[in-house]
């Protein structure tokens, strides 16, 4: 489910705590276990973050840069998440990690699965801000042809049930001049993991 707009009201908020998290764990470009260098800058918080490295994909309660816990989720994250659940049909959505993924001009994600998480009952909530993006909404099968969504600024999009299991991915960045946040897009993910 598309939510358009729902998180405009506390666009403010979000990127001055997005600041603050970056602030002690900073975007950085993680590696694959192919071991390609991702275009999408990472960083989590919440009580465990999703990371990938060499060794493979997993959820960490530390950051391994720091070696410290990720930074803990800000109450306007947790709230937003939840409503953004409830509209969407899922009560109680309790997130216990959340991605924060950074794109610049030409960054893009290739379709993939989200399989890292334990229980596949609960949805997944996105948070668009920023530059306008192109997302490709596949089926279960990799070669199923994507559907085409552009989401923007303050977008949510509430991903359960069936959908859940969707290969998706992001089209490459189209450049542009965001007012609040400049030359990039940024997407919070929100999950329940453990
Ligand atoms: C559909 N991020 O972090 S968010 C990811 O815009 C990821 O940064 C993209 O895919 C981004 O894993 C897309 C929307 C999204 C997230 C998870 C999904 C869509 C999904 C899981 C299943 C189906
Ligand atoms: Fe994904």
């Amino acid at each position: 489910m598309l939510l358009r707009g729902f998180a405009k009201p506390i666009e403010s908020e979000l990127i001055a705590d997005i600041g603050a998290i970056a602030a002690q764990a900073p975007f950085r470009h993680m590696v694959t276990p192919g071991g390609h260098s991702m275009s999408v800058a990472m960083t989590n918080c919440g009580r465990i973050g999703w990371v990938t490295d060499p060794g493979g994909y997993r959820y960490d309660a530390n950051d391994p840069e720091s070696a410290k816990p990720w930074p803990a989720m800000p109450p306007s994250f947790c709230r937003l998440a939840a409503q953004a659940a409830v509209a969407a049909g899922f009560a109680s959505f309790m997130p216990d990690a959340c991605l924060i993924n950074r794109y610049a001009p030409g960054a893009r994600m290739s379709l993939h699965q989200d399989k890292d998480e334990l229980d596949f009952a609960a949805p997944i909530v996105s948070v668009s801000l920023g530059l306008p993006a192109i997302f490709l909404f596949g089926g279960l099968k990799r070669s199923d042809k994507p559907r085409r969504f552009r989401l923007e600024h303050g977008d949510i999009a509430v991903w359960g049930g069936p959908a859940r299991l969707a290969f998706h991915g992001v089209a490459p960045l189209a450049d542009g001049e965001h007012a609040q946040l400049g030359r990039q897009r940024i997407n919070l993910t929100f999950r329940r993991a453990r």
